[in-house]
């Protein structure tokens, strides 16, 4: 009996040293110091021994018992002050530790060109209007000389909401609303960006959203040259210093005469390169007289009062300078597109 207890007591023990964790500490507790563990066991079983025995026995139990709860204490309190030296750990802030980088975005190449312009115009006295995607028939068609059955006006071209309700087509209601809105006040000289919509099948060049920027100024005088010297300086300040720009005849319903602008190819100089189909220049905006029948409708009818326009899409020459060659990258928000423009490197 006395060579069994002794036998549980060591392996007991030597059961204790491998335990690291309270969950198993409590098993080996419920084993051996339980009430059905292996020491209540040798104590009811005391019964069958002689008188003799059962005070030595009892001592022994006794003594094992007090042995295995000092050792169990000592190593719970050890596995104890572990796990709260680990959690401690855990918790500990190391100020050594290199910060984590944020995450830097980037103004979209759309919205950089957009401010750009937006930026020499403001540089000019000009000062941005914006208005309602949502037009009537009558600013955006007719207001602008674009009669009832102009082919402009095609349910197939424009996204009607109903007969006098649609999506705009370019940004010139705005300029007529402002028109309007400012007469007989003089100069005028805005600039309008924003949203545009066509019914259009979105290819490479084309998307049935775009971003148009139109220009106006009005005033007593204004002349074709007046024109140029403006879209001169504005194409030099955007495309560098020694840009040239020709004027080729066009025909625009609300500009009379009309022409559409060129700069020399960005890109070769004027050599000729596939850019600029071997022309040596690259056409980027529509311009002209306000025609006197918009200024009429806009409120000016005095003799003498003159004013030119001009309009381009953005998505085109955010193209030409940043080389995109396909106008949806503009609405995929990829990233690997995007982390190009971001100002200092991830
Ligand atoms: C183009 C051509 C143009 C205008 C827009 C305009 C506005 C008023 C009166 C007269 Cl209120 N004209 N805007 C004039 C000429 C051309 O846009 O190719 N746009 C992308």
């Amino acid at each position: 009996m006395l060579e069994r207890l002794q036998a549980m007591k060591d392996q007991a023990l030597a059961d204790l040293t491998n335990k690291d964790d309270i969950v198993a500490l409590e098993a080996w507790r419920v084993m051996y110091l339980g009430k059905k563990g292996e020491l209540s066991t040798a104590l009811r079983s005391m019964g069958s021994l002689s008188q003799e025995e059962r005070p030595v026995v009892g001592q022994v139990v006794n003594e094992i018992r007090a042995v295995l709860e000092q050792t169990f204490e000592t190593k719970r309190s050890q596995v104890l002050q572990k796990a709260a030296n680990e959690e401690e750990r855990r918790n500990q802030l190391d100020i050594t530790l290199p910060g984590r980088t944020p995450f830097l975005g980037a103004e979209h190449p759309l919205q950089k060109v957009i401010r750009r312009i937006e930026d020499i115009f403001l540089g000019f006295g000009f000062t941005i209007e914006e208005g309602p995607h949502v037009e009537t028939d009558y600013f955006n068609f007719e207001a602008l000389n674009l009669p009832k059955d102009h082919p402009a006006r095609d349910m197939q071209d424009t996204f009607y909401i109903h007969s006098e309700l649609l999506l705009r087509t370019h940004t010139s209601p705005m300029q007529a609303r402002t028109l309007l809105a400012r007469q007989p006040e003089l100069p005028v000289r805005i600039i309008v960006p924003g949203r545009v919509y066509r019914r259009d099948d979105d290819d490479a060049t084309h998307s049935h959203e775009f971003t148009q920027m139109e220009g106006l100024v009005v005033d007593h005088g204004i002349s074709m040259s007046d024109l140029k010297g403006v879209l001169l300086t504005f194409a030099k300040e955007l495309f560098g210093e020694h840009q040239q720009i020709r004027l080729r005849p066009s025909f625009f319903p609300f500009t009379e005469p009309s022409a559409e602008m060129d700069v020399r190819c960005i890109y070769c100089g004027g050599d000729g390169c596939s850019t600029c189909k071997h022309t040596g220049w690259i056409e980027i905006l529509g311009c002209g007289m306000v025609h006197p029948h918009v200024l009429t409708m806009g409120g000016y009818h005095e003799e003498g009062i003159t004013g030119f326009a001009f309009g381009m899409g953005m998505e085109r020459i955010a193209m030409l300078l940043y080389g995109i060659t396909d106008i949806r990258q503009f609405y995929m928000n990829d990233l690997r597109l995007l982390d190009q423009f971001t100002q200092i490197a991830r």
